[in-house]
C-alpha cells in the first residue's frame, strides 16, 4: 500500500477517533492524550524539526551553487532566476491574501499541544533585513535562525560555483549530504501516518468538530490559491511575456501535471516535465534542460502557497495577529527557502516547520494540517512543475521570436 493511501487512512481514522474522543470525559481524554497521542505526535514533529536546519543549509548551498557563477549566468540564467523569485513572491502573496480573505482558522483559538504562543514583539523590518547576515553562522544554526542560515548557505553556494573544480570535492560532499537528508525525509515520511493519526485525533478530540471545519477551510483556501496562481499568474506571464496562448501551454503540459500530481515529487517528474515541454510545447532542449531542472530545485510556488496559507491559518487558530514585519519575514523566509527545497514528497511540511519557527509560531500548529498535507502535496507539486515549464516556455518563445527577427 502506498504512503499516500496510508496517510489518507490515518486521516480518516484520526478524524473518527478525534470525534469519538471529543465525547469522552475530559480527564479520560487528557490521560489518553498525555500518554498516547501527544508523545506520538510530538515525536513525529521532532523528527521533522530535526531535519530542518541540515536540509535548509545543504539544499540551499546546492541550489545556489547550481545557479552557476553569477557572473557567468548569462541572460537566460538571469531571466530564469528573476521569473522564479518574482512568481514565488506573487504565490506567497496570493496565499497570504487568501488566508486573510477566507480566514480558515477563524474561531479557532484552541491550544494544540502544551505550548501556546508567547507574544513576541517583532523587530523593526530594517533590523530583520540587516540581521539576515549572521555574525556567527554556527550560532545561527544552533539557534535555528533560518534567515541567517539561508543567507550563509547562499554565500557558500556562490563560492562553490565561482571556485568550480577547485572545490569539486566539497561540492560532492554536499551532494552526498543532500542524498542522506532526502533519504531521511523519506524515512521520516514513513512515520507520517502514525504522526498524522495521533496529531489529528488529539486536535479534534481537544477542539471537537470546530477543528474539522478549520481543516476543511484550510484545504479549500490552499486549493483556491493554487488554482488562482496557475490560472492568473502563469497565464498572464505566458500571454504578456511569451506572447503565447496559455491554453496551448496547459493542453501541452497537462500530462506532466498529472504525473506530478500522482508522484508528489518534482524531481521524479522532471524527465516527463522536460519531455512534455520539448515535444508538446516546442521548448528548445538547451533552454528546457537548464530552466526546468533548476526550477525543480529552486522554484516551488505551490509549496510557497501552502506555507503562506498554513502560517496565516495557524496564527488564526492560535488567535495571533501577525504584523507587517511578520508577513515580510514569511515571504522572505519561504521565498529564500524555496531556493533549496528538494522536490521530494513531504519536504514542504519540513520547510513549513522552518517558517513557523522563524516567526515564533508554535510548530504544534502543524497538527491540524498534517492529515490533509499529502493530498495538498499532490496538488502543489503539480503547480511547482508547471511554474518551471511556464518559465521555459516563455523564454523559448521569446528566443524564437528574436531568431525570426534576426533571420527575417
Ligand atoms: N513534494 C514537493 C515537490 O516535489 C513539494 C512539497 O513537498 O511541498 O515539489
Amino acid at each position: 500500500m502506498t504512503l499516500t493511501k496510508k496517510i489518507l487512512i490515518a486521516l480518516v481514522l484520526g478524524v473518527v477517533a478525534g470525534i469519538g474522543l471529543s465525547f469522552v470525559p475530559g480527564d479520560v481524554f487528557s490521560a489518553i492524550d498525555e500518554y498516547a497521542l501527544n508523545p506520538i505526535g510530538q515525536l513525529f514533529l521532532n523528527l521533522i524539526m530535526m531535519l530542518v536546519v541540515p536540509i535548509v543549509f545543504v539544499s540551499i548551498v546546492l541550489g545556489a551553487a547550481g545557479l552557476g557563477d553569477p557572473l557567468k549566468l548569462g541572460k537566460i540564467g538571469m531571466q530564469t532566476i528573476a521569473f522564479y523569485l518574482v512568481t514565488t513572491a506573487v504565490a506567497l502573496s496570493i496565499g497570504i491574501g487568501m488566508g486573510y480573505l477566507l480566514e480558515p482558522g477563524q474561531g479557532g483559538n484552541f491550544p494544540i499541544g502544551e505550548n501556546t504562543y508567547e507574544e513576541q514583539s517583532a523587530p523593526p523590518i530594517m533590523d530583520t533585513l540587516i540581521n539576515i547576515i549572521p555574525e556567527n553562522p554556527i550560532k545561527a544554526m544552533s539557534s535555528g535562525d533560518m534567515l541567517q542560515i539561508i543567507a550563509f548557505a547562499i554565500f557558500i553556494g556562490i563560492a562553490l560555483a565561482a571556485l568550480g573544480d577547485k572545490t569539486k570535492r566539497i561540492h560532492q560532499l554536499f551532494e552526498e549530504a543532500n542524498d542522506i537528508l532526502i533519504f531521511l525525509v523519506n524515512l521520516v515520511m514513513k512515520t507520517a501516518p502514525y504522526g498524522a493519526f495521533a496529531l489529528i485525533a488529539s486536535a479534534i478530540g481537544d477542539a471537537g468538530l470546530d477543528a474539522l471545519g478549520s481543516m476543511a477551510m484550510y484545504m479549500i483556501t490552499v486549493i483556491l490559491s493554487l488554482i488562482l496562481h496557475g490560472a492568473i499568474t502563469y497565464s498572464l506571464a505566458i500571454w504578456a511575456l511569451g506572447k503565447a496562448n496559455p491554453l496551448t501551454f496547459y493542453k501541452g503540459f497537462f500530462p506532466a501535471m498529472s504525473v506530478g500530481f500522482s508522484t508528489s515529487s518534482s524531481s521524479a517528474t522532471l524527465p516527463v516535465s522536460m519531455k512534455m515541454a520539448q515535444d508538446n510545447l516546442g521548448v528548445k532542449k538547451s533552454i528546457s534542460s537548464f530552466v526546468q531542472p533548476l526550477g525543480a530545485t529552486i522554484n516551488m510556488d505551490g509549496t510557497g502557497i501552502m506555507q503562506a496559507v498554513a502560517t496565516v491559518f495557524i496564527s488564526q487558530v492560535y488567535a495571533i495577529d501577525l504584523g507587517f514585519s511578520d508577513i515580510t519575514i514569511i515571504i522572505l523566509t519561504a521565498t529564500l527557502a524555496s531556493i533549496g527545497t528538494a522536490g521530494v514528497p513531504g519536504v514542504g511540511l519540513v520547510m513549513l516547520a522552518m517558517v513557523l519557527n522563524q516567526i515564533g509560531l508554535p510548530v504544534e500548529g502543524i497538527a491540524l494540517i498534517i492529515g490533509v498535507d499529502r493530498l495538498l502535496d499532490m496538488m502543489r507539486t503539480s503547480l511547482n512543475i508547471t511554474g518551471d515549464a511556464a518559465c521555459a516556455y516563455i523564454i523559448s518563445e521569446k528566443d524564437k521570436r528574436k531568431e525570426a527577427k534576426n533571420t527575417g
